[in-house]
């Protein structure tokens, strides 16, 4: 094998080469693990596992290297425009997709050039099923090319919804073991956008070329406004009801030419957006998303708070091992549900009904899934079933989440009494969200009963 060395990665007291050289206009990756030192950029040839020639390359060598690759990722690129069967999206799908090749070409160029990739996505339906699809088009990018190595990529399933200082220093902390041509790329979907990421999203930009794919309303003050790479679908006259993951499935779809109309139902039904069709397929696939991103152990992950599109592709492609998860995540749900439903107190306010569930006797301490957060939008969704006029109270531990019908939501004002509660600052630590789901953080200290009561007699307040 031969080729000039594009990135180098350490590996204890041994060395992990890529190689990038050309057969025609095909990119040949290749990789090899030498104990030998030799620097990046050096054009090598190899045989029986030995150096049969090093030597370095000048900088007109490794720019025609780059011109070349260029030359084909924007062949590559030069597709139709993905047109969607809900016709209202393709407006916002063509603006979108403008910037997208942009950020495409930069996201292939580090591909191909084995520089390392970081994607970071939030720990939903949303977050996976969008780097689910951005795994999912590298497959099919690598199996064009006929490229059998591995791509360098780190992913990370996020917990909160910041990107804060300490996860930039996590990620810079890449360099010191990473070496290679083009600069490390981070690419995030599904979450960050708050003034809140400021430090971490400035911090790494120093080193680090991103990608930032999100959907939820822009924080005033925000930083990633400023920088290339940063999309939002609110920028470009569009709301939240663009999810993010069918924000990276479009990006997928610009980087491969190919797009998985389950994995953006799926995450259109995971984020509730008005564009989830629940008669189409992607039910199963939510449904399982929420349970792996909740509890990825329970999959028989490596790590518990991990689970990375290779270990669910994996699992999504054995047919029988995936029917039988999506059974068991129906049956939790719906056994929680019950629960749910028999121990839960009701407040009447002329026509609606408040529901108050305590969140502690619908589920086992030991189980990670349903988790509350999403459960209260499930709960809601089942006692809806029975009357629209439904309002969901659920707590847990020092967190009480608020679900409200959309058609409720302009009437009764949650944000505003939240507002009102947070000035109790010894009492109530947070609280924030949208019209329709939000939450409040209290203390461990506070009296949690008295502000469910209170809750309670505000909401019927309004309802009046
Ligand atoms: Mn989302």
């Amino acid at each position: 094998m031969e080729g000039i060395i594009t990135s180098i990665k350490v590996l204890g007291n041994s060395r992990k080469y890529m190689l990038l050289s050309f057969k025609k206009d095909t990119p040949i990756l290749q990789e090899i693990i030498l104990k030998e030192d030799i620097p990046l950029g050096n054009f090598v040839k190899i045989g029986n596992e030995k150096i049969i020639e090093s030597k370095e390359s000048s900088s007109k060598v490794i720019s025609e290297l780059k011109e070349n690759i260029t030359s084909i990722i924007d062949k590559e690129l030069n597709r139709p425009d993905y047109t969607s069967e809900i016709t209202e999206i393709n407006d916002v799908i063509k603006k979108l997709t403008q910037h997208m090749k942009k950020y495409a070409k930069t996201f292939l160029l580090k591909l191909f050039f084995g520089a390392p990739i970081i994607i970071r996505f939030h720990n939903d339906a949303d977050g996976s099923s969008g780097a689910y699809s951005v795994y999912l088009s590298i497959l099919e990018i690598f199996s064009k090319f006929k490229i059998e190595i591995k791509p360098n990529i780190t992913w990370l399933m996020q917990k909160n919804v910041v990107y804060e200082l300490g996860d930039a220093i996590f990620d810079k902390n890449l360099e010191n073991y990473f070496m290679s041509i083009e600069k490390p790329l981070l690419y995030i979907t599904d979450f960050g956008t708050s003034i809140q990421s400021n430090r971490g999203a400035e911090k790494i930009t120093e080193t680090f070329d991103v990608i930032w794919l999100d959907h939820h309303p822009i924080e005033k003050g925000f930083f990633g406004e400023k920088f290339n790479g940063y999309l939002n679908p609110w920028n470009l006259g569009s709301d939240s009801e663009i999810t993010a993951g069918f924000l990276s499935s479009l990006f997928g779809y610009v980087l491969s030419g190919k797009i998985n109309d389950e994995v953006v139902n799926a995450s259109f039904i995971g984020d509730y957006s008005k564009y989830a069709d629940i008669k189409k397929p992607g039910n199963d696939l939510a449904l399982f998303l929420d349970m792996a991103t909740s509890d990825p152990s329970a999959l028989g992950s490596y790590s518990s708070k991990n689970i990375t599109p290779i270990e669910l592709h994996n699992i999504i492609t054995d047919k029988e091992k995936y029917l039988s998860f999506v059974n068991t995540a129906k049956m939790k749900l719906e056994d929680a549900i019950e629960k749910a439903k028999n121990n839960i107190k009701k407040y009447k306010a002329s026509e609606t009904t408040i529901f108050v569930c305590d969140f502690s006797t619908v589920k086992s301490r030991e189980s990670k899934y349903p988790l509350p957060g999403r459960f209260s939008s499930k709960l809601l969704d089942a006692l809806m079933a029975e009357s629209k006029n439904s309002i969901l109270i659920l707590h847990f531990g020092v967190y009480i989440s608020l679900r409200i019908p959309k058609e409720l939501a302009e009437k009764v004002q949650i944000l505003k009494i939240i507002e009102e509660f947070k000035s109790n600052q010894d009492e109530v630590d947070s609280g924030g969200g949208h019209a329709s789901a939000a939450s409040i953080k209290l203390y461990e200290s506070t009296d949690k009963k008295a502000y469910i009561k209170l809750l309670l007699e505000k909401i019927k307040k309004q309802l009046e």
